[in-house]
């Protein structure tokens, strides 16, 4: 079975390790053999060069927990970390002082700059990084050209004006507090998806909309030129997890993101932000938490498969449990519309059917 997952950054590494966890516990049946291949199509609007170096926030906050070396608690970066090499880089006045480099993430930043300067795409210097560990899925940025995500607010020092900042400035720096004018995607004009990214959307059994932040992460996916018509074009079935329980943002400050493009945060306008594949949007079907049940019935009338489940991932098992229902909802999709009575060919079909 072949699963491809839209990412960010936390949100979107815990629930692709909650599904690699599932699929792997699930057993490929004798007779069918193919295990689960999974696809991450991550983030790469909050890249940015920062003290001469790439770094891409969301491919790493995903490598590094599906490696196991993340830092669970912040949410970014690598455990056991320290800022030897940021202190000095603060010293120097050099950088954002605000925006801390850990001395192993530099390791990371340092050989993805020299990749990109060996002429590699990023796809590839992604490639080659995760290589280092077996993630068991195979992580491909949204696009290899670079689409960064701008700010454009009120400039907080003259009033009457606008300044347009780094993505990463207005989340960190300014913790999201400066309300948004518009979000720019710089370069998106340019842009191409990645390699391989539209033949993962194509070619998937399921798609799989993480909980990652519907405006700045999953949104900038989806305006890559090509990845919507993907997404509404194809055989796959499209399901997505709410990033919104009880009218609040799970974890990060999406409910600033989602008030500067006029959504209120909630589950079911999120939903009908993403639209219904059967009405030129891009979902099938949709999970809620049981805290919001009370919202299924508008979202499925928005011809929107609705599947209330708990969605906090608190841990591995959560995780895995959250991944289970998901394709557990694209399975029963599946089987509405096609009307299939075709016998599953494996245990992992059986859950699609
Ligand atoms: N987030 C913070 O709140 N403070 C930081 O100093 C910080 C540094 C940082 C360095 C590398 C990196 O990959 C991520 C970092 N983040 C930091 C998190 C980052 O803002 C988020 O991971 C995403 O960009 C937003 O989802």
């Amino acid at each position: 079975m072949r699963v491809t997952v839209l990412a960010g950054g936390v949100g979107g590494a815990r629930f692709l390790r909650g599904l690699r966890e599932h699929l792997q516990v699930s057993p490929p049946d004798a007779d069918v053999g193919a295990a689960a291949r999974i696809t991450a199509v991550v983030n790469t609007g909050d890249d940015m060069w920062l003290t001469g170096l790439r770094i891409c926030p969301d491919l790493d906050s995903v490598m590094y927990t599906l490696a196991g070396v993340n830092d669970e608690a912040r949410g970014w970066g690598r455990v056991g970390e320290s800022e030897r090499v940021s202190a000095e880089l603060a010293s120097y006045g050099v950088g954002w002082p605000w925006f801390t480099l850990g001395d192993l993430d530099l390791g990371t930043h340092i050989a993805r700059s020299h990749l990109l300067r060996e002429g590699l795409t990023l796809s590839e210097a992604t490639s080659r990084l995760a290589a280092r560990w077996d993630l068991g899925v195979e992580l491909l940025p949204m696009s290899d050209q670079s689409v960064e995500t701008h700010v454009v607010v009120d400039d907080p020092d003259t009033p009457g004006c606008q300044t347009t900042m780094h993505f990463e400035q207005w989340w960190v720096k300014h913790r999201a507090a400066l309300p948004v004018r518009e979000f720019v995607q710089e370069g998106l004009g340019a842009a191409v998806p990645a390699p391989g990214v539209l033949e993962a959307i194509a070619e998937a059994d399921v798609v799989l909309l993480a909980p990652s932040n519907p405006v700045v992460s999953i949104g900038m996916i989806i305006n890559v030129p090509g990845i919507r018509e993907a997404i509404r074009t194809t055989a796959a079935t499209v399901v997505g997890i709410s990033p919104i329980i009880s009218g609040a943002p799970v974890r990060g400050m999406a409910d600033a993101c989602l008030a500067a493009v006029g959504v209120a945060t909630r589950a079911d306008a999120v939903a009908a932000h993403y639209g219904s594949r059967l009405n030129g949007g891009i979902l099938d079907g949709w999970l809620i938490d049981e805290a919001d049940a009370g919202l299924a019935e508008s979202i499925e009338s928005a011809g929107i498969h609705t599947t209330v489940a708990p969605l906090w991932m608190r841990d591995a098992v959560t995780s895995a449990a959250l991944a289970a229902d998901a394709l557990g909802a694209a399975g029963r999709i599946r089987r509405r519309r096609s009307g299939s009575s075709l016998r599953p060919e494996s245990r992992q079909q059986a859950e699609l059917a």
